[in-house]
């Protein structure tokens, strides 16, 4: 088995993106630079399959990093985007559709008591932090390292996803005094959340988190993690942030503050509440959010925001998953399988690996682990990565092509391909140690 599939259509689109976009592609993570191979470029996708150029198909475990929990083309979601079109794509107006996705996502996630919709993840955390800024009048931020909140200039220092996979963690470009309001402490020790907040009495105006981690790779929240954080921002005058543009409606449907029973002052969201549709949100508290332009004085402003289309994608895919019984044990089932099948692999072949997972997000780290932190994601063998992402893709397994991102199991996935799954990981493994 050679370790790629047959791919000239996607080489040759890929040396003419290479000419006309940076890297070749609009997302750098999608470029494949840290597994050893160029981009498969996918023309089309249905339930839990990928076809590429080539009409080579895949099992996906990416589902657009996250959006796709339904699978692909969800013939309701598509149906309703399609209704939306015909009745025109924007009108830069209030429409329906946008107070019932709000009034919604309030049923479904209770401490958004507001919510105002924006057009990606980056926006929603951008603007959740000028907010808390404005609220509390003080300028720093708590995050994580190894968490990441979008590209916008606070959040990339020492951020995760795409940045810690190409090495810039720290980009270049962001002004120094900006990212001096950044302070980083590590994810799952609130001792060092502590130290950062004595060390910054009445500046601090938010600490935001990743509640289950996802972009260092998944890493779930230890036990008193959250909780800590919820009382450490109280007792500081800090708001609370989750970001759960990655686990909102990924872990539940009221997300990742459900599953773990605490309650943050702000939420962003995104990904799921599109459908897959650019769509992010930002919400919470009313007399936070309440201090958002025309009601307060904080700006945001957004052409696109609460687009029909999108609003017609996330509205379908949110009604779906509520109206789905045992929607999410459902999920549990087929994540725990793969779980457990991946963790049988590793103890028969004796590999120094270790998994993590959450619901439906999952890593398998390339390093004996346990991995609760950014550092111990970072100690992963990213070469070894490569080769086993590359033995997947040869094998019909489509990962996200990175050590530092969370694979994603969506509703459309069977038994059967995870199964299929499981014996091409065995085989990955052993290419991988060979
Ligand atoms: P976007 O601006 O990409 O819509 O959202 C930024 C963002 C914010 N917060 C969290 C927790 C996120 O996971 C993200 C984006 N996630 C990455 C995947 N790990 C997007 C993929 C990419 O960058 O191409």
């Amino acid at each position: 088995m050679t370790d790629r599939p047959a791919t000239p259509r996607s080489d040759a689109l890929f040396a003419r993106a290479s000419g006309v976009i940076p890297g070749g592609v609009n997302s750098p993570v999608r470029a494949y630079r840290a597994v050893g191979r160029t981009p498969v470029f996918i023309a089309r996708a249905r339930g839990s399959s990928v076809w590429d150029e080539d009409g080579n198909e895949y099992i996906d475990y990416v589902g657009s990093w996250g959006p796709m929990i339904l699978g692909h083309a969800d013939p309701e979601v598509t149906a309703a985007v399609v209704r939306a079109a015909g009745d025109g794509t924007s009108f830069g107006a209030p429409t329906a559709s946008e107070v019932e996705v709000a009034e919604l996502i309030g049923r479904l996630i209770p401490s958004v008591e507001m919510v105002r919709m924006v057009n990606s993840g980056t926006e929603a955390t951008m603007s959740a932090l000028r907010l808390a800024r404005a609220f509390t009048r003080r300028e720093k931020v708590i995050k994580f390292e190894g968490c990441y909140h979008g590209h916008s200039d606070a959040f990339l220092i020492r951020a995760g996803s795409g940045a810690t996979t190409l090495s810039v963690p720290d980009s270049p470009g962001v002004p120094e005094g900006v990212a001096a309001g950044t302070l980083n402490a590590r994810y799952n020790d609130a001792a060092s959340v502590e130290a950062l907040l004595a060390a910054h009495p009445g500046a601090v105006a938010a600490v935001i988190v990743e509640p289950a981690a996802g972009n260092m790779g998944c890493v779930p929240p230890r036990g008193d993690f959250l909780p800590a954080l919820r009382r450490l921002a109280t007792e500081h005058g800090a708001l609370l942030v989750f970001d759960e543009v990655m686990t909102g409606f990924r872990l539940g449907a009221g997300g990742a503050q459900e599953r773990y029973g605490v309650r943050p002052d702000l939420t962003t969201l995104g990904k799921i509440i599109g459908g897959g549709l650019p769509v992010g949100a930002y919400g919470g508290r009313k007399d936070v959010m309440s201090m958002i332009a025309p009601s307060g004085p904080v700006y945001q402003a957004g052409t696109l925001s609460g687009n029909p289309l999108a609003m017609a994608a996330g509205l379908s895919t949110l009604r779906k998953i509520a109206g789905t019984p045992d929607f999410y044990g459902a999920l549990e089932r087929l994540s725990s399988r793969l779980e457990e099948g991946i963790r049988e692999a590793i103890r028969s072949l004796g590999v120094p690996c270790c998994v993590n997972r959450v619901g439906s997000m999952i890593t398998l780290f390339f390093t004996p682990g346990p991995v609760a932190d950014y550092a111990g994601a970072l100690g992963s063998d990213t070469k070894r990565f490569g080769a086993y992402f590359r033995a997947m893709l040869s094998r019909g397994v489509y990962l996200p092509p990175s050590q530092f991102e969370a694979a994603f199991v969506s509703a459309a996935h069977t038994e059967e391909e995870i199964d299929r799954t499981i014996a091409s990981a065995r085989a990955a493994l052993i290419a991988a140690f060979a």
